[in-house]
């Protein structure tokens, strides 16, 4: 295997990452919240100043309900947000929802290396140039719905609702058949693709933000290399001018300003893929099971959406008119299977009721439901719950799935709202 000086530093800085002198939760710790939050804007420049901060330094943001609901597919003003090193590393270079300057759009590389015998390096001009394919999909953050772990036992991660996510197009070039005409002679021993950002960890040995992908996924077949999201240059916070789209992936395996992809045996060692990320595999309890007990043996890393749906109308809280009410929301899964059932409770999961639901943007995109129900005056409560064609669902108690890292929360949705 022939292995450049730049992929050889790559190789030796995830080598170094094994010692997990520095975990992630440490350096979530170290950029803990401010006691007077700043405005989104003033972070991100362009963000919405009605988005929920949740970690000013990190640029950890989520979308209000009421905000998401609106448009049919999510704008950059209100995306949701998530970064694991300051957003002001090396100047704020990214901090912002303007694309990436020019020279940097035009200069940026990629180099594929790893386990093969002719390294390559991908230019995202002649990316440019290439024939383009849209991906419409749901991007979301593995920690959705952490908060509602809360209930159980806290976890450390920002206490996201159901806001860290939204509904795009994401504009590119097919990952595979690209990878393939480069004429990589991959070794057989690769069983995994190795992305890396151009964001660093703040502190030497720190952790970096690496992830691998089993090349056998089937989700891989419908990857790109991004430059556009919702029909413009991807903005500089989102990742711009290019990142992986795994479409149907969690949030944390699309890598932003992707530099590197290495083909290679194994997940990378570095504590983002193997400590934080990862869903055990069988029930645990709080205080007898920390993130620090997470092995490949006991664990998966949080690759594909679990099925889940969300209540958009009514939103919690709200007074709605009686007696005909229009109950709303959207639904998703990884796409591998379609959903074939979207069905909303109002007596507390005693009976269900069928919605009319359709995908109208295809497999990785939010499906619409909806249900006019008959209610009385008075409080009242609306679950939903999808089911796709696999038979996958969501436990009627989310608080099933409580892990440490709180991810992965898909529990039936409750919301609580008046009918006046
Ligand atoms: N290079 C890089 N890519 C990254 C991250 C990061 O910190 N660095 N964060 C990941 C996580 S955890 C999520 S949820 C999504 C967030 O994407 P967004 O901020 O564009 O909504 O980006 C992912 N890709
Ligand atoms: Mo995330």
């Amino acid at each position: 295997m022939h292995v450049d000086r730049r992929t050889f530093l790559k190789l030796a800085g995830m080598a170094g990452a094994t010692g997990l002198a520095r975990w992630p939760d440490a350096i979530s710790l170290a950029y803990a919240a401010d006691a007077e939050t700043p405005s989104a804007p003033s972070i991100i420049a362009g963000k919405s100043s009605q988005m929920i901060v949740h970690n000013a330094k990190l640029g950890v943001m989520e979308t209000p309900l009421a905000l998401l609901r609106e448009p049919h597919f999510t704008p950059k003003e209100i995306l949701y947000n998530r970064l694991h090193f300051p957003v002001d590393a090396d100047g704020g270079w990214a901090a912002t929802t303007a694309p990436m300057d020019a020279k940097t759009t035009e200069e940026w590389t990629m180099l594929v290396s790893g386990l093969v015998q002719r390294p390559k390096t991908i230019r995202v001009a002649d990316l440019a140039k290439m024939e383009q394919v849209k991906r419409t999909s749901v991007m979301q953050c593995a920690g959705n719905g952490r908060s509602y772990y809360w209930a159980k036992a806290k976890t450390p991660g920002s206490g996201w609702k159901h806001g860290g996510m939204g509904n795009l197009v994401w504009e590119g070039v097919p990952l595979m058949p690209l990878l393939k005409s480069l004429e990589l002679s991959v070794d057989e021993h690769a069983h995994y693709l190795t992305a890396n950002g151009k964001d660093v960890p703040p502190v030497p040995g720190g952790a970096d933000m690496i992830k691998s992908y089993k090349l056998t996924a089937p989700q891989l077949d419908d990857a790109i290399l991004a430059l556009k999201l919702n029909g413009e240059a991807i903005p500089a916070i989102h990742g711009g001018p290019v990142r992986l789209i795994i479409p149907g992936y969690y949030g944390n395996m699309n890598v932003k300003w992707l530099t590197d992809l290495l083909y290679t045996a194994e997940e990378s060692p570095s504590a983002i893929m193997q400590k934080t990320y990862r869903m055990p595999i069988r029930p645990v309890e709080p205080g007898k099971f920390t993130t620090q007990d997470l092995t490949q043996q006991n664990s998966t890393p949080t690759y594909g959406f679990a099925v889940m749906s969300v209540v958009f109308s009514p939103l919690a809280n709200e007074t709605v008119r009686g007696g005909a009410v229009d109950l709303k929301g959207v639904a998703w899964n990884d796409g591998v299977v379609p959903l074939t059932s979207v069905r909303v409770s109002v007596d507390q999961g005693k009976s269900w009721q069928e919605t009319e639901f359709a995908a109208p943007d295809g497999p990785y995109a939010w499906y619409h439901w909806q249900r006019r129900v008959e209610l009385d005056p008075g409080p009242h409560e609306v679950w939903v719950r999808a089911i796709d064609a696999w038979g996958r669902s969501q436990p009627i108690d989310g608080l099933a799935t409580w892990n440490p890292g709180g991810w992965d929360w898909h529990g039936v949705d409750r919301v609580a709202f008046t009918v006046a």
